[in-house]
């Protein structure tokens, strides 16, 4: 069944959909398989969460547009699924943000970097890092570490979408703010993130643009304070409680 295939009164419309995309990322050779599997851990954790974004979820988002919109070199991390599930609209919050886009794959070939790229331009980017590879993140074996020196390197505010647990310590450690954007309250990236966005990167990422859109005109003062009031283990305690108190029992389970 294709994407279009899908009939849209499909109780699991979203779900079915999402799958086809991550399915075609894989025959164009922009995800990884692994990525298949990424995909279905992230389709339990979003099941359980009832497939919505949490208030907490949509605060974080806020906190997420405030931390970008006050950084001076943002950039946003592309990988294999981002680039198969949300091509547009992670151009479109680049763009909202005044962001450099950066692929960076932790199952890393110049190949599929390559192609990841020019997919991202095909949805609109002008311009895509991570094809020079001329930086790094220390303590990372070479291939996990490769970043472009003047993209991630350089960056004062990284955003991570589905990022490996090792590589956001190791981006914690370099001193960069980061902006997870996982379904896994659990996972060490959400947890070592400032800002952990614990919702499915379909809904998060043109979340966190149209808070950028709304907080356009807001003073640098207002972006702080709506950075400071945030509290990330808050957050990812309520992902948490919304999980145990079974909020997946309003989604249907069909
Ligand atoms: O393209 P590459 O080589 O960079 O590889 C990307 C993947 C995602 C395959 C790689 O980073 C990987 O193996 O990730 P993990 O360790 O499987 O972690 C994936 C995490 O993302 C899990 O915690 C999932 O719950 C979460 N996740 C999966 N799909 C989504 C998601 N979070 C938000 N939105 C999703 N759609």
């Amino acid at each position: 069944m294709t994407e279009t295939a899908v009939p849209e009164d499909h109780p699991r419309y979203a779900s079915l959909v999402t799958r086809h995309r991550i399915e075609a990322g894989v025959e164009k050779g922009i995800t990884s398989k692994q990525g298949l599997i990424a995909q279905g851990r992230g389709e339990a954790f979003d099941y359980l969460l009832g497939e919505r974004t949490l208030p907490s979820a949509d605060a974080a988002a806020r906190a997420a547009a405030a931390t970008l919109l006050l950084a001076e070199r943002p950039v946003i991390s592309v990988n294999g699924n981002v680039a198969a599930l949300a091509p547009s609209e992670t151009v479109d919050l680049a763009a909202a943000v005044a962001a450099d886009l950066e692929v960076n794959l932790f199952n890393h070939t110049d190949e599929r970097v390559r192609r990841i790229a020019d997919h991202l331009r095909q949805h609109g980017a002008d311009e895509v890092k991570g094809l020079a590879g001329d930086g790094e993140i220390p303590g990372l074996d070479h291939a996990r570490g490769v970043v472009d020196a003047d993209g991630i390197e350089a960056a004062d505010v990284v955003v991570v979408p589905l990022e490996d647990g090792d590589r956001a310590a190791a981006l914690d450690a370099m001193g960069k703010t980061e902006i997870v954007i996982d379904l896994n309250p659990g996972s060490r990236s959400p947890r070592t993130a400032d800002v952990p966005i614990i919702d499915n990167l379909i809904r998060a990422v043109p979340n966190v643009a149209a808070h950028a859109r709304d907080l356009a005109d807001a003073t640098p003062e207002a972006l702080r304070g709506i950075v400071d009031e945030f509290d990330a283990a808050a957050a990812l305690d309520a992902a948490e409680a919304a999980i145990r108190e079974g909020s997946f029992a309003d989604a249907d389970g069909s």
